[in-house]
């Protein structure tokens, strides 16, 4: 699997790796970066931040979406199953579902950081005592394995957040293949996107008054000044985030703010005044368009929860 993983915190990742993607990504015409390097742990604060800004509707649209529907989508979940969740953030999400479906027995988070798995896991095992948790400390964009203990048992996955629009399409569509085949034959997957709407709600979400989207992008020079020895200097540059419509999807740039020379490891890079280095897309869907894509990755869309202004969409998809 090539697709790259999101967030959460991706605190793991190797120095050689993120050297090799710094310098392969700003050595490119036009220059970019790869967004899974936002979530150090400072950048994991600052997203967790964006959540709660008046303009990040996602977040606490898809709660609600979840509150107001977690018995009907519990209807659809059989005996003794298992929730498996992908990047399994704070596991707030999860807990509606468990708390609503009484036949889930197991809850498989699995996160690149073992140590944020280990204290996620132990606080939900006081919480819902009922519900036996295996962490898996893994990519979940690779392959991987389902503990033992919830083989052969029906697995439902979970994947909120619209994480799923931070992937380029054919990824996404990769991902989706790829956790069909983890999940198993009778599997149901329940994932959070984001739907297409009027620019300025858009705009604003990825432009907060507050500034806190706009420190999460420059976090990532920051991330490379710290791990890589690079000498960005974080006020010459600036946090840029527009509607691409016909392209479906919010493009997130730092722009250099004057010509400029920065150095990493050994190599030097030059900067033109207003060029940008594309650090993120954030795909946003319609149904009918997040239902073709599941579709033509082998899911079948179920149902679809939204909320009343038709911001946000949880669907719930059945292996075809
Ligand atoms: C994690 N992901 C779904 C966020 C998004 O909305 O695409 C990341 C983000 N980037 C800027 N603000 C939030």
């Amino acid at each position: 699997m090539t697709v790259p993983a999101l967030r959460p915190a991706l605190r793991d990742v190797s120095t050689d790796q993120f050297l090799a993607d710094v310098i392969a990504g700003l050595s490119d015409n036009p220059k970019h970066l790869l967004p899974k390097y936002f979530y150090d742990e400072a950048g994991s604060k600052l997203f967790e931040e964006i959540t709660r800004l008046p303009e990040y509707y996602l977040t606490r649209t898809e709660l609600k979406i979840l509150r107001d529907n977690a018995l009907a989508i519990a209807a659809h979940i059989p005996r003794d199953s298992a929730l498996v969740e992908l990047g399994a953030g704070s596991a707030t999400k999860a807990k509606i579902l468990l708390e609503a479906a009484p036949q889930i027995t197991a809850y498989v988070p699995v996160d690149i950081s073992a140590e944020f798995l280990g204290n996620e896991a132990a606080k939900l095992e006081r919480d819902i005592p009922r519900v036996a948790v295996y962490p898996v400390a893994t990519d979940f964009t690779r392959s991987f394995e389902l503990p033992t203990a919830v083989r052969g048992r029906p697995c439902i996955g979970f994947f909120p957040g619209s994480t799923i629009g931070n992937f380029e399409p054919h990824e996404a569509s990769e991902l989706l293949r790829h956790a069909a085949r983890i999940l198993g034959r009778e599997a149901l997957f329940i994932v959070g996107a984001d739907l297409a709407k009027d620019s300025n709600s858009l705009h604003a979400a990825y432009n907060d008054a507050a500034g806190v989207t706009a420190k999460f992008n420059l976090n990532l020079l920051a991330r490379i000044n710290r791990e890589l020895g690079a000498d960005f200097n974080l006020s010459a540059f600036e946090h840029h985030a527009c509607y691409n419509r016909e392209r479906g999807r919010i493009e997130v740039y730092l722009a250099s703010r004057k010509r400029q020379k920065v150095h990493v490891a050994s190599k030097t890079f030059d900067f033109r005044a207003g060029e940008t280095i594309h650090t993120e897309n954030s795909y946003k869907f319609t149904i009918k368009s997040f239902s073709a894509l599941a579709r033509g990755a082998g899911w079948a869309p179920v149902t679809v929860y939204t909320d009343h202004e038709e911001y946000f969409a949880v669907y719930v998809l059945k292996q075809k």
